[in-house]
């Protein structure tokens, strides 16, 4: 066996990925990662701290880790940024008098140095509600056109209870991330 061969097979085991669930309280970040990981989604309670879930998606070991959004612990979030591989970005697309404060907290987290290089999924969650904005809607809102060359992303839209539009999403931001990371493959 070659030596670049040996080096691809340590790097195929060592898949992983670091996936940072963030978004306002109440958005829905909690159930996309049980949905995702095929738990049962009808008791759960707002994520307080944070949970960390590894999840198998294709061959990649995925580190989900599920902040909290309330506004006393977004100081928090910082403590949770090194070294993240993609950004998940859940929207409560049904809570449009959030929406500013949503489109606030996303542009102040980018600022962040060490988010710089991280894939940004935007979830437009709760499709399913009547009256929830589509995603192009979001994106207007969320001014993520403004970032159109800066960063790497994608707006999908997305209902944590039906499944819709998880996969899609996901199937994205790993992709994107193992594009940049796993450069071997
Ligand atoms: P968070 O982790 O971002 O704080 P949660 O959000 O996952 O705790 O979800 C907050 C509430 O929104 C929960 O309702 C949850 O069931 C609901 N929710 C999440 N995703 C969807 C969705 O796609 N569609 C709809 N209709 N509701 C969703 P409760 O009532 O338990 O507070």
């Amino acid at each position: 066996m070659g030596l670049l061969s040996i080096i691809r097979k340590i790097k195929r085991k060592e898949k992983e990925m670091r996936i940072l669930m963030v978004g306002l309280d109440n958005s829905g970040k909690t159930t996309i990662v049980l949905k995702i990981n095929g738990e049962d989604t009808s008791v759960i309670s707002p994520t307080l701290g944070f949970n960390i879930k590894t999840i198998k998606y294709q061959k990649y070991s995925l580190n989900i880790w599920d902040v909290g959004g309330q506004k006393t612990i977004r100081s928090y979030w910082r403590n949770y940024f090194e070294q993240t591989d993609g950004l998940v970005w859940v929207v409560d697309s049904s809570d449009i008098r959030r929406l500013d404060d949503c489109r606030a907290e996303l542009h102040n987290l980018l600022k962040e140095e060490r988010l710089a290089g991280a894939s940004l999924l935007v979830f437009a969650n709760k499709q399913d509600i009547q009256g929830a904005l589509k995603p192009a809607e979001i994106a207007k809102v969320l001014d993520l056109a403004a970032m159109e060359k800066s960063r790497h992303w994608q707006i999908v839209g997305c209902s944590a209870f039906t499944g819709d539009g998880l996969l899609q999403g996901f199937d994205w931001l790993v992709q994107d991330v193992a594009s940049r990371i796993y450069v071997l493959d």
